[in-house]
C-alpha cells in the first residue's frame, strides 16, 4: 500500500525537510500551503512537479489550521495514513505581539486538526497516524535540568502556552480515543533554510552581508540566552521515526549540548576572521565606538519574559527509536555560514580557508541555494 503523508507547515523549514524525507521513502506527500500575495513555496519548490506529471509524488493544498472546515475536507480528499502537523506562528518573540492568533494556528489549530483525525477514523475505520510538533519553549522557566519528557512545563510566551496546550490535546486524544498520536519536544534545531529573523540565521546571513559589503552592523537583542541547537535534517528524521514505533509516545529531541547566541556569533564571525567589538544599550546615547561597533544591542529584541536556559536530555529517543543528532554545533555554524555565503554569490573557499572542517555536508541544502 502507497503509504501517504499530510504535513502542515510544509512550506516551513522543517516541512521542506521532511518532505524531501519522505519523498526519499517513497511516500506520497501531500502539503498544506496558505495563500499569500506573493510565492511562498521557496524551500520546496525544487522537489515539486507538476501534479499532471504521472511521476508527481508532490501534491499541494490550500489550507490553513485556524479553519477546521477545509481541515476535514482535506483529510477526506488525501486519505493519508500519517500527518505532520508542523504548521504555526512559530517565532516567540512575534507571539507576544500576536497573541491570539499565535495560539489560534498553534494550540486550537491542533484541536482542530485532531478532533478531524478523530472524526475520520471513528467512520471509516482507517488508522491515521498523528505527528505533533512540540517544543523545548514549553519547558520555559527552568524547573530541571537537563530537560527530558518528565520535566515540568513552565511556558513563558503565547508561543509556549499554546504548545503545552496541543501537547495535552494530543496526549489526551490519545489516552482518550486511541489515536496514535506522538508528541516531538524538539530542542532548537536550524539550518539553511531557516527563517531570517531567528537568531541563528540572522547571525548567519548578516556575516554573508557584512563580508559583501551590503551592511556594516547587526543589532541583536539576549546575547546570554542558552540554546541547544541542532540541525533541522537530523529533526525530521526523528519525527518519522516516532511514527514508526509499534506505540505511540513522545520523545524529546536535542543533542545534549547548550550554547550561548553570544558563543554563537563569535564562531560565526570567527569562521571569516571578522574581530568583533560589542555595544551594549547602555553606551548607545554616548556615541563610543561609533564607527568600529559590529554587534550592538537593541532592547526591541528583548522578550517580556525569556527562556534562560535550554538543554535537552535524548536519552529516551536513542534508547527507544535508535535516533541521534548527526551534526556537531561547530559544523552546524559553519554549514549556515557557508550556505550564506554561497547565497550571497560569495566563493567561501578562499573566505572560510583553513578554518573550514566541513565535508560534503551542503550537497542537499544546495538545491535550496539560488
Ligand atoms: P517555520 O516557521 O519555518 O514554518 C512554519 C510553517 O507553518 C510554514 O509553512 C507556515 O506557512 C505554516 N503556517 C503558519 N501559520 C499557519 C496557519 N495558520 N495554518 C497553516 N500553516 C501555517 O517553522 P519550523 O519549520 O522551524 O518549525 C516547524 C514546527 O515545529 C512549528 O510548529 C514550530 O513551532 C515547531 N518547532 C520548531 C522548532 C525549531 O527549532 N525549528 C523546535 C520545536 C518546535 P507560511 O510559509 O505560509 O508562513
Ligand atoms: P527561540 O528561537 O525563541 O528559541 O524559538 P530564536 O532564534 O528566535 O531565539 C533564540 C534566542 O536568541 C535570543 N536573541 C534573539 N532572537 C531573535 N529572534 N532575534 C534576535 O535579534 C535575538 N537576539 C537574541 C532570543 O531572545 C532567544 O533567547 C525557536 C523557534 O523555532 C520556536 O518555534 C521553537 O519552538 C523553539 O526555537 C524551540
Amino acid at each position: 500500500m502507497t503509504q501517504r503523508a499530510l504535513i502542515t507547515g510544509i512550506t516551513g523549514q522543517d516541512g521542506s525537510y521532511l518532505a524531501e524525507l519522505l519523498m526519499k521513502k517513497g511516500y506520497e506527500v501531500h502539503g498544506i500551503i496558505r495563500r499569500a500575495s506573493t510565492f511562498n513555496t521557496d524551500r520546496i519548490d525544487h522537489i515539486y512537479i507538476d501534479s499532471h506529471d504521472p511521476q508527481a509524488k508532490l501534491f499541494l493544498h490550500y489550507g490553513d489550521l485556524t479553519d477546521g472546515t477545509t481541515l476535514r475536507k482535506i483529510l477526506e480528499q488525501v486519505q493519508p495514513t500519517e500527518v505532520y502537523n508542523l504548521g504555526a506562528q512559530s517565532h516567540v518573540r512575534v507571539s507576544f505581539d500576536a497573541p491570539e492568533y499565535t495560539v489560534d494556528s498553534v494550540g486550537m489549530g491542533t484541536l482542530r486538526l485532531l478532533e478531524a483525525i478523530r472524526d475520520y477514523q471513528q467512520r471509516t475505520g482507517i488508522r491515521v497516524k498523528f505527528y505533533q510538533a512540540g517544543s523545548s519553549e514549553m519547558f520555559g522557566l527552568v524547573q530541571e535540568v537537563p530537560q527530558k519528557e518528565t520535566t515540568p512545563f513552565y511556558p513563558r510566551s503565547p508561543y509556549a502556552c499554546a504548545k503545552v496546550y496541543g501537547y495535552w490535546q494530543t496526549v489526551n486524544y490519545r489516552e482518550a480515543y486511541n489515536l496514535f498520536a506522538c508528541n516531538g519536544i524538539l530542542f532548537n534545531h536550524e539550518s539553511p533554510r531557516r527563517g531570517e529573523t531567528f537568531v541563528t540565521r540572522k547571525i548567519t546571513r548578516a556575516v554573508s552581508r557584512i563580508v559583501a559589503g551590503k551592511q556594516s552592523k547587526l543589532y541583536l537583542g539576549n546575547l546570554d540566552a542558552k540554546r541547544d541547537w541542532g540541525y533541522a535534517k537530523d529533526y525530521v528524521e526523528g519525527m518519522w521515526m516516532m511514527l514508526q514505533q509499534p506505540q505511540a509516545d513522545d520523545f524529546v529531541l536535542a543533542t545534549g549540548e547548550t550554547h550561548t547566541v553570544r558563543e554563537f556569533v563569535e564562531r560565526a564571525f570567527g569562521l571569516v576572521g571578522m574581530p568583533i567589538t560589542w555595544k551594549g544599550s547602555g553606551e548607545q546615547e554616548q556615541g563610543l565606538y561609533k564607527d568600529q561597533v559590529l554587534i550592538e544591542i537593541d532592547p526591541r529584541y528583548y522578550r517580556p519574559t525569556e527562556v534562560d536556559l535550554l538543554l535537552g536530555d535524548p536519552t529516551k529517543a536513542k534508547r527507544v527509536l535508535g535516533w541521534a543528532p548527526k551534526v556537531s554545533f561547530p559544523e552546524l555554524v559553519e554549514l549556515m555560514v557557508l550556505a550564506d555565503l554561497e547565497a550571497m554569490g560569495l566563493d567561501p573557499d578562499p573566505i572560510l580557508g583553513e578554518r573550514r572542517t566541513l565535508n560534503g555536508l551542503l550537497s542537499e541544502d544546495r538545491a535550496f541555494i539560488r
